[in-house]
């Protein structure tokens, strides 16, 4: 009897670890996804979602056109109340993910500069996950990081030619956003590596989508823009068509909207090669057309990609700028 009575128990508690085992299957915990249920459970004892005008006050820096025909802010230094933005994110909690590439040499000349200047100054204060991809794991910096700061490697294929290194970074950002990122961060930025953060890249830059204003070409005419012009070409934009050219050294929003950006440029990328195609300005090409056909809800201004080569009176407050090319000292002086 006593022995019966054992043995349905733990038929009992058998069938209840395999109820939680299939429940995990099916649909895949994670922390963050809990955190997602509890804010729309407490949605209403929070304080409302944050507003354009409670932070952007496009009047406030002199500049004009600091808003889109579309009515997407153009944030340029000046234009954005940090303390608003702050005050927002003290009880709306997030994280932020920026994803990076490295490949050959560019990890001996950039990587450790671009890391260790976005540890102190991306998105400072606030929860970031650093996403390293790398084709040589021993050739990963040892960086020492800030509290709030994760930094996770993972090592890919190396591209033989170097148009495939830029365009395949589409293919494998989507991939690690549909595997993990989406459940592990609010916001994620996809960057270049050449570049380094100079002053704080803060709040003010998050967005659902959010593009960067190309250094070069923030002054030109539409019908002048560097655009892919052959009708043959997925990127092809008409002339006299087009808003902005877009740099694809910077670009986000919400994990899912990053998504849709990479898989569409990866899928002209590809229909582009099976028709022998390669676009004027590969990956960029295809950004510029996506954002073409989709607007983003955000635009930063050059401040936050500048090319210091040049000088101009509009450029105040640099917050990230290119890397000179083989910036190799930096790393012998502690950026
Ligand atoms: C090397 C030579 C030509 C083009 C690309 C590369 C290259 C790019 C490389 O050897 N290794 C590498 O990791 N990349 C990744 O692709 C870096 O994250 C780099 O920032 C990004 C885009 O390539 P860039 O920075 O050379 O492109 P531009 O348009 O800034 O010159
Ligand atoms: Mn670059």
């Amino acid at each position: 009897m006593e022995r019966m009575r054992y043995q349905k128990k733990t038929i009992q508690l058998l069938l209840l670890l395999l109820f939680l085992w299939v429940l995990h299957r099916t649909y895949h915990f994670s922390t963050k996804k809990l955190q997602r249920i509890y804010q729309c459970w407490s949605v209403n004892t929070q304080t409302e979602e944050l507003k354009l005008s409670d932070w952007f006050f496009p009047n406030a820096s002199g500049l004009s056109n600091v808003t889109t025909n579309w009515s997407a802010p153009v944030v340029w230094h000046g234009t954005y109340s940090e303390v608003a933005l702050e005050n927002y994110y003290t009880s709306h909690k997030i994280t932020v993910g920026l994803t990076v590439f490295a490949v050959g040499r560019y990890t001996d000349s950039y990587l450790y500069t671009f890391i260790s200047s976005a540890n102190r100054y991306f998105m400072a204060g606030q929860k970031v996950i650093i996403y390293v991809l790398i084709d040589d794991f021993s050739k990963m910096p040892w960086i020492e990081l800030n509290p709030l700061r994760t930094v996770k490697v993972f090592e890919i294929k190396r591209e033989k030619r170097w148009q495939d290194i830029s365009m395949m970074r589409m293919k494998t950002i989507s991939e690690h956003v549909v595997d993990h990122i989406q459940y592990e961060v609010d916001f994620l930025f996809c960057m270049d590596v050449d570049q380094i953060f100079i002053r704080k890249y803060g709040l003010e830059t998050l967005g659902e989508s959010v593009a960067q204003l190309h250094a070069h070409w923030f002054k030109t005419s539409p019908t002048e823009l560097p655009y892919e012009r052959s009708q043959l070409s997925e990127a092809y934009i008409p002339i006299g068509k087009g808003d902005f050219y877009y740099h694809a050294a910077v670009f986000g929003g919400t994990p899912i909207q990053v998504l849709n950006i990479a898989r569409e440029c990866f899928k002209g990328i590809l229909k582009d090669k099976k028709n022998n195609i390669e676009a004027v300005w590969h990956d960029e090409s295809h950004l510029n057309k996506y954002f073409f056909l989709h607007k983003p809800t955000k635009i930063l201004s050059p401040e936050y990609c500048w090319d210091m080569i040049g000088i101009n009176s509009d450029i105040g407050t640099v917050k990230l700028c290119w890397a000179v090319k083989n910036y190799n000292y930096l790393r012998q002086t502690g950026l």
